[in-house]
Order: structure tokens, then sequence, then C-alpha cells
């Protein structure tokens, strides 16, 4: 696992650190960068997935009505590289964060379930599951745990199974579009970590939380969108940077004043 970087090498002013602490509404928007630790391929950026593939063909709905087998052989090779992953230190300093603010939401845009498996509880996956199967036909959604074997699966109903993902060109579905909005305009703090932030509408969330006067803080391996409008950018990877900053509010009166009887935490 990465370095352990000292937390006062951050650079954020212990006002801003009092700050972040001391928020009861919090929130935190991942992108893949936040499971690239775990040894999960990122989209963008070296070695990114769209550099060896093209999008077209295997995240839009043309793309699968052209070539179901293709589409699902590149989500069954996804499905096996998440279940031999783990979370990493990134993972598990949010699902601790979780149980530091009085409300804590985590939104991601990732399909892995990696926030689910680190005890994250309150995770909005805006871009849908690779664990869950939705029936072409009438809609049906079944859960799974294990990588698809039949390939392209099918349903009782006879028809075809697609991953219940959202894909280029399809909507986010409405509620989850409703509560993401709802938890970023509330967040008196949004992490934005592992994310280029390219991808619409999610990457409007830390505009959202900006614009409703809440602190943005990003954390990521390289300058984004999100950099031009942050409070702080820590730029370094999430599962080295996370742990430092936990650290670094761990430290803070506001923790100690919430937290009196959790000296180690
Ligand atoms: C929508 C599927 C409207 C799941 C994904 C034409 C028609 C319709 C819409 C559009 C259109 N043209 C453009 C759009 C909008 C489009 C969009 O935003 N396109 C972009 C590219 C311009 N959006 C959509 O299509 C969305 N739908 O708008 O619908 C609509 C409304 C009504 C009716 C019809 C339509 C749907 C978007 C969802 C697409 N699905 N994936 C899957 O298979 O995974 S997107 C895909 O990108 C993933 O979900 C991924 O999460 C997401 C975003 O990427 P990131 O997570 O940010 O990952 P990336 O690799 O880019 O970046 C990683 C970052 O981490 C990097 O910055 C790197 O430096 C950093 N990093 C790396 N390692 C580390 C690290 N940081 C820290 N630590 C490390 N260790």
């Amino acid at each position: 696992m990465g370095r352990d970087l000292r937390a006062a090498d951050l650079d954020l002013s212990e006002d801003l650190v009092n700050r972040i602490a001391g928020a009861r509404s919090a929130s935190v928007l991942t992108g893949a960068g936040v499971s690239a630790e775990s040894g999960i391929p990122t989209f963008r950026g070296a070695g990114g997935i769209w550099e060896k593939y093209d999008f077209r063909k295997l995240a839009t709905p043309q793309g699968f009505r052209e070539d179901p087998q293709l589409v699902w052989e590149w989500y069954q090779l996804r499905q096996r590289e998440m279940l031999k992953a783990s979370p990493n230190p990134a993972h598990y300093v949010i699902a601790d964060m979780e149980r530091h603010y009085q409300e804590f939401s985590v939104l991601t845009q990732n399909i892995d379930g990696m926030h689910e498996r680190a005890g994250s509880n309150n995770v909005v996956e805006l871009h849908g599951s690779i664990w869950r199967l939705r029936c072409v036909r009438d809609g049906l959604v079944t859960q799974t745990d294990t990588p698809v074997e039949e390939i392209p699966p099918l349903c009782q109903c006879g028809s075809m199974l697609r991953p219940d993902v959202v894909w280029f060109g399809e909507p986010l579905s409405e509620d989850v579009v409703e509560a993401a909005s709802r938890a970023a305009a509330s967040s008196e703090v949004m992490f934005v970590v592992g994310t280029s932030a390219v991808v619409y509408p999610a990457a409007a969330l830390p505009i959202i939380t900006k614009n409703s006067g809440g602190l943005v803080i990003e954390v990521n391996a390289e300058p984004t969108d999100v950099t031009t409008y942050a409070d702080a950018s820590l730029m370094g990877f999430a599962g080295e940077i996370l742990p430092a900053l936990w650290k670094r509010m761990r430290r803070t009166e506001s923790f100690m004043k919430e937290h009196p009887f959790i000296p180690n935490w």
C-alpha cells in the first residue's frame, strides 16, 4: 500500500481543517480514482480504459444493441477484477467519516460496490451497480455477488439481462438525481475524490455545494475543473491523502468535542 503521508504535510490551514471537522453535514463525490489503489482501472488519464476501448461500443445503449456479447464480455471481466479487489484506505476513511458527521452521503460514480464493502451505508450509486442485472423487457432488477457465467445472461422470462448501470446518453434515475442534488445542496463540506469531473450530471454536484455556500475539498492525482473553484485541492493518491486528512481532523477541537470518548479513533 501507499506511503504514510504525515498529516502536517497537507497544505491545509488549521482554520480550514477546523471548519471541515466542525461541519454538521457533509458528502463525498467519488470517481474511479478512489478505487485505483484497489487495483481497479480508471477511465481517463494514462492507461485508462477509454485509451484502450471505444466507449461507444461498451458504454452506450447503441453499443449494447449492436453487440451485447462484446459488452457482456467487458462487464464480466470487470466483475472478476472487482471481486478480486479489496477496499483501500480511502474507502475506509470515507466509511469512518460517515460515523463522524451528523449527515453524510457517499455520492459515487463507481459501480464496483467498494464503498459498501468498506462499511459505508448511505451510498447513492449515481451510475448504478455492476452487481445488479436488469431485464431488458420488463426492467426487473436482480442482485448478484458473483460474475455472470453465461453470456449474455437471460432473465427467467427468456429476455436478455443487461448490467443495471447508466450508459452514456441514458438519464440517471430521477430519485438518484433528487437524492444526490439534495445532499449536495445541504452539505457544509463536499469532498471530491478521484474523479476527472468531466461526466455530467455528476460533475455538477460540487458546483451545487459551492453555490449553496458549502466548502469543496478536492483529493485527486491531477488537477481538474474542480480545482478551479475548490476551497482546497490536495493533489496525490486518495489512499494516502485521506488517512492524513482524517488524522488532522481528529486532532481538532471540534472533533474532540463531538467524540470525547473515542481518543484513538
Ligand atoms: C445524461 C457507466 C442525459 C457505468 C459511465 C449526448 C447525449 C446525452 C448526454 C450527453 C451527450 N454528450 C455528453 C453528454 C453528457 C454525458 C457526459 O457527461 N459526457 C462527457 C464525457 C462529456 N453524460 C451522460 O450521458 C449521462 N447521462 O446526461 O443523460 C439524458 C437526459 C434525458 C434523456 C436522455 C439522456 C450519463 C453519464 C454516465 C455514463 N456512464 N459509466 C460503468 O460502466 O462504469 S461514465 C464513467 O465515467 C464511469 O461511471 C466513471 O465513474 C465516470 C466518470 O469518470 P471518473 O469516475 O471521474 O473516472 P476517470 O477515469 O475519468 O477519472 C479518474 C480520476 O482519478 C482522474 O482525474 C485521475 O487523475 C484520478 N486518480 C487516479 N488514481 C488516483 C486518482 N485520484 C486519487 N487517487 C488515486 N489513486
